[in-house]
């Protein structure tokens, strides 16, 4: 089946077949057994050295039957890189009242003694939503194979004024001032207000409901996958999801059920009164930042203790028709995992960058100094293989005619558009006679109080000639400094694009259908459609490896 093949990414985490989701949780773990299984790991799998004491263990919403949402499992792999994968046996599966119409979205918490909990929603049989509690059968399994489900499930049930089909998605928790732990879920009050209820807890089987909300926003509607951890302000390492005190700030976010799109915001978490407020109200949780300006939706992040991070990923759910991923037999992939930091230059926003190890695939790279491309023109890119890129473009202009001020831009009218200062950037998937395209443009406009405004935005109109897919123009203005380059990279998979603006302030990505833009016909081109500038673009473009991502061989298959 052609469409399976070409539609299918090289190193983006998918599983083989069916139905994928929101991740559960994505938790990191050093445990020992290790070397037994190293031996095994040497002989049979990488040929490469190990790295990593650690292995990273991803669960997600999976339907085990069918390429459409159903019979909601746990799937599980396992990583030591975040890149390469092996899939494992089911985590969890539904087979008690409590969990029987799905085992829905939940978080891990790491405790002081090495435990681990798990904290998950379960549909149940009358299909109402409750918390039920899950912990591993054997912590000195490296590969966390087998799980228990606590005996008196479910630990948390809706508590009155709260919709019993909107209660959901547990966070991982963290500890409070008074040492004891402190969750938060997201449901809604009067079907618009979107509320995080916050729980207090020291066994993790009997909890207290804190009087008060951790925050709500009138108009956002039902959270769904909260995410809430703590930002150093100044410095480049992660945060424990516990970690508190001076020169930390808070992000909050939800995935807006309503609209599918994951909006956070920046605030400060008060942890005597378990209340966050954020540092703009206009800019608040779910009318203010997206997480992801393209096809991503419930997202989560995780501490990683072992490297010193906090890593983010997000579902990139298919546009095309649910035919199609009938037919395909798969549907949806995850984001490449991304590190998250907070921007002491803008103050105003997160950072997400691809992880570290995705630059283990690069093999092939090419540079390009100061291209000029001139107002309306293309320049064809030379690189060989077009179809598994890593890109990072630097771009500077050259003002030729005075900029008309406009008021309004948003990014939907695409590159087509022309004016003085923009569009330009990079057309990547296209082929030859152009028949398709995925411009990633910047594009600066002249605002009339005489401001630079400049938009970051990703045009998938004429992505596919396939008739019957999603084809939308996203994007945002993005903050740029005054003494900076506008610079984007760009991750290309086959049919996933995700792509960083200013070192990923703004990030948008793209799930898109090329058919005639594939493997060996695909090209990569820069375009300048604006009328008064010269672009100068300088490259460094990386072809990457394919990432392993296969079965298990558990030792019973050797
Ligand atoms: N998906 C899960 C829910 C979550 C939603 C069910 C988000 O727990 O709220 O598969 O996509």
């Amino acid at each position: 089946n052609a469409m399976l093949s070409w539609q299918r990414t090289s190193y983006h985490f998918q599983p083989e077949k069916n139905w994928m989701n929101d991740k559960k949780t994505d938790l990191p773990s050093m445990l020992i057994g290790f070397l037994k299984l190293r031996q095994i790991l040497n002989a049979s799998i990488f040929t490469g050295p190990l790295f990593h004491m650690g292995w990273y263990h991803l669960f997600y919403q999976y339907n085990p039957d069918s390429a459409v949402w159903g019979n909601i499992t746990w799937g599980h792999a396992v990583s030591r890189d975040l890149i390469h994968w092996l899939y494992l046996p089911l985590a969890l599966v539904p087979d008690h009242w409590y969990d029987i119409n799905g085992v829905w979205t939940g978080s891990a918490t790491r405790l002081p003694d090495g435990q681990i909990v798990m904290l998950y929603t379960g549909d149940t049989d009358e299909s109402v939503q409750v918390q039920n509690l899950a912990y591993p059968a054997n912590l000195s399994d490296p590969l966390l194979l087998d799980w228990v489900k606590y005996e008196n499930n479910p630990v948390l049930v809706p508590p009155p004024g709260i919709e019993t089909s909107e209660y959901r998605d547990p966070t991982t928790a963290w500890t409070g001032p008074d040492g004891t732990w402190r969750l938060t879920i997201g449901s809604r009050v009067n079907t618009t207000i979107g509320i995080a209820l916050v729980y207090q807890t020291t066994n993790f089987t009997t909890y207290e409901l804190l009087d008060g909300l951790l925050h709500a926003v009138p108009g956002t509607g039902m959270w769904e996958c909260v995410d809430f951890y703590p930002v150093a302000i100044n410095g480049s390492i992660g945060l424990d999801t516990s970690a508190g005190g001076p020169g930390i700030k808070h992000v909050l976010k939800a995935s807006l059920d309503d609209t599918k799109l994951d909006h956070y915001a920046i605030g400060t978490y008060d942890p005597v009164k378990d209340k966050w407020t954020p540092d703009n109200p206009e800019e608040d949780v779910g009318i203010g930042l997206r997480v992801d300006y393209g096809r991503y939706y419930a997202s989560k992040s995780f501490f990683d203790q072992y490297k010193k991070r906090r890593i983010l990923w997000g579902w990139i759910n298919e546009t095309d028709t649910e035919i199609d991923n009938l037919s395909k037999g798969w549907a949806s992939v995850q984001s490449i995992p991304r590190t998250v930091l907070f921007d002491n230059k803008t103050g105003t926003n997160i950072l997400q960058w691809p992880v570290e190890e995705i630059e283990s695939l690069r093999y092939n790279s090419a540079e390009f100094e100061k291209i000029v491309i001139e107002p309306g023109s293309i320049v064809p890119l030379d690189i060989g293989t077009a179809t598994q890129l890593d890109i990072f473009a630097e771009f500077e202009t050259e003002l030729l005619a005075s900029a008309t001020e406009e008021e309004g831009y948003n990014c939907s009218v695409g590159a087509v558009d022309r004016s003085t200062l923009g569009p330009f950037g990079l057309l990547v998937l296209a082929d030859d006679s152009l028949s398709e395209l995925t411009p990633i443009f910047f594009r600066p406009t002249n605002t009339t109080n005489g401001t630079l405004t400049t938009y970051f935005c990703a045009d998938e109109t004429r992505s596919s000639l396939a008739p019957e897919v999603l084809k939308l123009v996203y994007g945002s203005s993005v903050p740029v400094l005054e003494d900076e380059k506008l610079s984007m990279r760009v991750l290309v998979d086959h049919s996933i694009v995700e792509s960083f603006g200013q070192g990923g302030r703004r990030v948008i990505t793209s799930r898109i259908y090329p058919t005639e833009a594939i493997y060996g016909a695909a090209r990569l081109y820069l375009f300048n459609n604006a009328t008064g500038v010269n672009v100068t673009a300088t490259l460094k473009i990386w072809q990457l490896n394919s990432a392993f991502i296969h079965p298990f061989p558990l030792v019973d298959d050797i």
